[in-house]
C-alpha cells in the first residue's frame, strides 16, 4: 500500500456566525485576517477558507471586502485562498457570489459549493437545486474548482448530479462539515459512510464543528484525509480554553496529524493534491 499523501490543513478563519462576544481573537479586518493567516502558514496551513466582515463585524460577501482581504493575505504569505459562496443564512445568490466576480491577481484559488439545503441551528441554509446549479456555473466560469461542502449525506450524490450536467468535474474535492446542530453528526460511522460514497479518486477534508473539531481533524489524518480547523467552526483549543487565534488550532491539528504519521502539505503540494492547476 502506498503511503498517505501529505495532510492538507485548511483554516476556516472568520466564518459568518462566530462573534467577538464568543472570542476576542476573531480576525475581522483585512490586516487582522492576513496577520493570523501568516501565523497559520508558519504552523502548517496550506489553504484558508475565507469569509469577510464589515467593520462592525457583520457578515458580508462584498467583493471589495474580499479583494482587500485577499490582497492583504497574499502580501504576507503564499496560502491558497478558498472563498465562501455560502455566506450567511438568508443571503441571495448574487450576494453569495460576490467573491466570484474577482478576476486576475485577485481571483481566489477555489470556492465552496454546498450542494443541498440543510438545517443550520435554528435556521435553514437554503440551497435549492437551481441555486446550486447557478453557483456551480459561476465557479466554473471563473475557471476555478469547487470544494463540495457536505453538511449531510445526500450532498455527495448531488455533486454527481451536477457532474452529469457538466457543471462539476469529477473526481472532486469534498469537505465534510460534521456536527452542525440539525445536520449530520460528527461520528466515525458517518465519516466512513461519506468516504465510501465518494467517486474513485476524490479527495476529502473533515471540518468538525465545536468540540468535534480537533478529534475529527485527527481522525481524518488517520484515515488518509485532510483536516479543517479554525474559529468559523470552533473557538476552543481545549475545554474552556479559547484558541488565541486560528494559528493555535492549526498548531494543534498539525501536531496531531504528525502523530498519526502524516507530513503536512505545503500550499504547492495542496495545489497538486487538490488538482487546482
Ligand atoms: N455560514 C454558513 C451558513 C460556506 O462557507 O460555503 C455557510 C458556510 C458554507 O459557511
Ligand atoms: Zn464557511
Amino acid at each position: 500500500m502506498s503511503a498517505a499523501p501529505p495532510y492538507v490543513i485548511t483554516a476556516a478563519m472568520v466564518g459568518a456566525e462566530t462573534s467577538r462576544e464568543q472570542t476576542p481573537y476573531l480576525p475581522i479586518t483585512a490586516q487582522e485576517i492576513a496577520e493570523d493567516a501568516a501565523r497559520c502558514r508558519e504552523a502548517g496551513v496550506a489553504m484558508v477558507h475565507l469569509h469577510v466582515r464589515r467593520e462592525d463585524g457583520t457578515a458580508s460577501q462584498d467583493a471589495e471586502l474580499f479583494r482587500a482581504a485577499i490582497r492583504a493575505i497574499r502580501a504576507r504569505c503564499d496560502v491558497l485562498i478558498q472563498t465562501s459562496t455560502g455566506g450567511a443564512v438568508g443571503m441571495s445568490v448574487d450576494e453569495r457570489c460576490g467573491p466570484l466576480t474577482l478576476t486576475g491577481a485577485d481571483r481566489p484559488d477555489m470556492a465552496t459549493l454546498t450542494t443541498g439545503t440543510v438545517n443550520f441551528g435554528d435556521d435553514v441554509f437554503h440551497n435549492p437545486r437551481p441555486l446550486v446549479k447557478e453557483i456551480a456555473r459561476r465557479i466554473q466560469a471563473l475557471g476555478i474548482r469547487p470544494e463540495i461542502e457536505c453538511f449531510d449525506a445526500g450532498m455527495v450524490e448531488q455533486a454527481e448530479w451536477l457532474a452529469i450536467q457538466g457543471l462539476v468535474d469529477l473526481p472532486a474535492h469534498y469537505d465534510f462539515v460534521l456536527g452542525v446542530p440539525g445536520a449530520l453528526g460528527a461520528s466515525e460511522p458517518a465519516l466512513d459512510f461519506l468516504i465510501d460514497s465518494l467517486p474513485a479518486g476524490s479527495t476529502w477534508t473533515v471540518a468538525g464543528v465545536g468540540r468535534h473539531q480537533l478529534p475529527m481533524a485527527e481522525l481524518a489524518a488517520a484515515k488518509g484525509g485532510n483536516g479543517r480547523v479554525g474559529l468559523e467552526d470552533n473557538v476552543f483549543l481545549s475545554k474552556g480554553v479559547l484558541a488565541k487565534g486560528n494559528w493555535e488550532l492549526v498548531v494543534e491539528a498539525a501536531k496531531r496529524a504528525r502523530a498519526r504519521g502524516r507530513e503536512i502539505a505545503t500550499p504547492q503540494q495542496a495545489r497538486e493534491l487538490l488538482r487546482l492547476g
